[in-house]
């Protein structure tokens, strides 16, 4: 099958882009084009073009796999020219989601008609790009400036409607793409549709859109992407050349290198060993425990369309549980995910009891109580017995051993761990912990739960912590130590916060509750080797009793929306220096987030070492989608990537000079620096 194939309707020539899943504009794509335009000017047959697609998408953008590599002529930017000097006019009939090059070749057409449903955008800058084949230059001369300015620069698509409203669309129409294609060819035959060279439109961009976007356009991205629509004000070759070289700019830089990762992180992270098991249907689920995390994962089910039955032990919790989750619905209902009449029939798909036999005929059951082990054996002990044949028993349990709570049942092969985040019914990453005996049906159900739910699924095996905690228990501690050698807290929170986190690690711990970590530490201290610093700073806040948000106070005061920095924690921290006879030592932003990189990149690695993740990348998916780590680095082990692995290994070495139980080369790093490779070529080797 050709990526472009060229059918003749009377004086109407049909030409059909196919190149599945989402009809990219990849080479074949590009030449088929190219061929046919200049065919089909020859052709004194053919009066009009009318370009469309198959499947389930107009072209959704250039092929992202070929970025990075030799280009491939003509390129897209050429095809488009060609396109808009086409000596017969081309109206180009869109669907689906027309992205990127894919708007970018419709632009360059004479005419456009969509058909409903259609979203129009340029999300070149999810990318940390900007678009590269006309769009900055083309858009502006056919819609009004402030239109083009936020496509541009937000990476957000438009409805049909909006664009139809802004002048984008000449029309919008229902039905299969061919035959409106047809039919809209017809029209520019019929004088009904008339075709427009957008090379020929003025630029509407004005002084005031662009001072307006100057003054609220930050970060490197969007201010490159900026600069590309200011040059529509100049002739339009000018204004293509100014854009492929902040176009080419874009490509070499790390925020795209990041940012690229993360897409395809989103998408690998599905290829699993289990892929090709027979999934089992999915129609009904329970919940075992309402608290934040069970009522959350209630909400998640119910969101996906799928009728709930939680259980709770008293009939108090019972109402909290139902309470809990009509407020996670009245909040989708602001975010504008739901309206009042969904949010009422959502709702009225919930069943909250305290008789467990109601949970006989679910096809998933979630257990989501408290973090103990002899509570969890327990209640997978009744589970064995009430539910039917086949239903996917499920532990939330963020670190407890799921092959030792699968033992007490007689189906551990329908046990798995699915550890959401909080909160449940918003955070996209879901951890699935695949047990020794967990059967490949179960963990293929558990994905396509997970793809139901919308959310970004990692396949984990069984050691403590799982993918994520495993490494934030062990970067975590780089922070306590730096703490106690001498960098403020604040100054840590503020220093990964310039990096790009959302938010400090002393910040995330107060609101997630200084409690939670406090009992990990306590549980931990058992088994904690001599060798080990340990930092007994947390302690002392939560002696106090702040645990952080929840309790007004921890490392941070809070009063009302103003937060500041706890005065009695520095004192903590000299006390404690002086006790154990360590002068305190500045420390500059950069080093902070060396030696927190390091520590995190270190456990990834041993994470991949011990085959706990199945490549580098899944280890990235669980960050980016998990942990709130800055999407334009990529995950911890792109950073690794970007960084240099030998940069990092030379890093551990320099800190083990003052620590060396706690910096420690993993092997696999070491390896891969020998053998002059990269966590990627370890991702492709999938
Ligand atoms: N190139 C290559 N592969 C792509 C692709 C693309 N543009 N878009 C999707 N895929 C693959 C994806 O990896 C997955 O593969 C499969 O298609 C299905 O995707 C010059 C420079 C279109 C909304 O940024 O947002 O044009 O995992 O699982 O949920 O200015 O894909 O099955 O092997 O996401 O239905 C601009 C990116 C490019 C759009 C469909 N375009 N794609 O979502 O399916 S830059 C984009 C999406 C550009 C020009 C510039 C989504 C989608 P696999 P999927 P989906």
């Amino acid at each position: 099958m050709a990526a472009v194939e060229t059918k003749l309707e009377g004086q109407v020539a049909l030409v059909k882009i196919d190149n599945p899943p989402v009809n990219a504009a990849g080479i074949d794509v590009r030449i088929g084009l190219v061929n046919a335009v200049r065919e089909l000017e020859e052709d004194d047959r053919v009066k009009v073009i009318a370009l469309y697609a198959a499947g389930r998408t107009f072209v959704a953008g250039a092929d992202i796999r070929e970025f990075g590599q030799p280009p491939k002529q003509p390129m897209l930017p050429e095809v488009c020219e060609i396109l808009e000097g086409s000596a017969k006019p081309i109206v180009c009939v869109l669907h689906g989601t027309t992205l990127g090059g894919g708007l970018e070749i419709a632009l360059s057409c004479q005419a456009r008609v969509g058909i409903k449903g259609l979203k129009l955008g340029l999300p070149e800058v999810n990318l940390g790009l900007l678009p590269g084949a006309g769009g900055t230059q083309r858009l502006p001369r056919l819609v009004e400036g402030m239109t083009a300015l936020t496509m541009i620069t937000s990476g957000k698509p438009i409805s049909a409607e909006a664009a139809l409203e802004a002048g984008l669309l000449d029309d919008l129409q229902d039905g299969d793409p061919a035959e409106v294609a047809l039919a809209a060819g017809r029209q520019v035959l019929d004088s009904a549709l008339t075709p427009r060279v957008t090379a020929h439109l003025e630029n509407r961009i004005t002084t005031n859109d662009l001072d307006s976007f100057r003054a609220k356009t930050r970060g490197e991205v969007a201010e490159r992407a900026l600069k590309a629509a200011e040059a529509s004000n100049l002739p339009l070759s000018d204004g293509l050349k100014e854009e492929r070289r902040l176009f080419t700019e874009a490509m070499a830089s790390n925020a795209h290198k990041g940012l690229k990762h993360a897409f395809f992180a989103e998408r690998a992270v599905s290829h699993i060993p289990e892929s090709n098991a027979e999934a089992r249907d999915l129609q009904t689920g329970g919940v075992i425990g309402g608290g934040t995390m069970g009522s959350g994962i209630a909400t998640a089910l119910l969101l996906a369309g799928m009728p709930v039955t939680l259980i709770e032990m008293e009939e108090d919790r019972v109402a909290f549980a139902r309470d809990t989750i009509t407020k996670n619905l009245e909040g989708a209902v602001k975010r504008g995910k739901l309206n009042a009449e969904q949010r009422d029939a959502t709702l009225a798909k919930l069943t909250c009891t305290t008789d467990m036999s109601a949970l006989a005929d679910a096809d998933v059951v979630i257990e989501a109580v408290f973090e103990s082990m002899d509570v969890k054996r327990e209640v997978f002990g009744k589970l064995d017995h009430i539910c039917k044949q086949g239903a996917i028993l499920a532990t939330n349990t963020s670190y407890l051993d799921v092959n030792e709570i699968a033992g007490v049942t007689s189906r551990p092969q329908d046990v798995i761990g699915l550890h959401f985040f909080s909160p449940a019914h918003v955070m996209r990453l879901l951890e699935v912990v695949v047990g020794k005996d967990t059967a490949p049906e179960t963990v293929a159900t558990s994905f396509k739960l997970a793809k139901k739910l919308r959310k970004v699924a990692v396949r984990s095996g069984v050691c403590d912590g799982f993918i994520g905690n495993r490494i934030l228990a062990h970067y975590r501690k780089s922070t306590a130590y730096m703490q106690l050698d001498g960098a403020p807290f604040e100054q840590i929170d503020a220093a990964l916060e310039d990096f790009g986190f959302a938010m400090g690690p002393f910040a995330v711990s107060d609101l997630a509750g200084q409690d939670i970590g406090w009992v990990t530490r306590k549980r931990q201290a058992a088994f904690r080797p001599d060798e080990e610093r340990y930092v007994e700073i947390a302690d002392r806040v939560c002696e106090q009793g702040w645990f952080g948000r929840k309790s007004g106070k921890g490392f941070y005061i809070y009063d009302g929306k103003n937060r500041s920095v706890n005065p009695t924690v520095a004192e903590f921290a000299q006390a404690e220096r002086e006790a154990k006879g360590i002068t305190a030592r500045s420390f500059t932003d950069a080093e902070i987030v060396d030696r927190y990189m390091a520590a995190m990149v270190s456990e990834a690695a041993r994470v991949v070492e011990d085959k706990i993740a199945l490549r580098p990348i899944d280890v990235d998916a669980v960050f980016l989608f998990g942990y709130g780590f800055p999407r334009h680095w990529g995950g911890p082990l792109q950073y690794a990537d970007i960084t240099g692995l030998a940069v990092i290994v030379q890093r551990i070495e320099q800190y083990a000079q003052e620590d060396p139980y706690y910096w420690q080369v993993p092997a696999l790093l070491r390896e891969l620096v020998e053998a002059g490779k990269t966590f990627n070529d370890l991702n492709k080797e999938g």
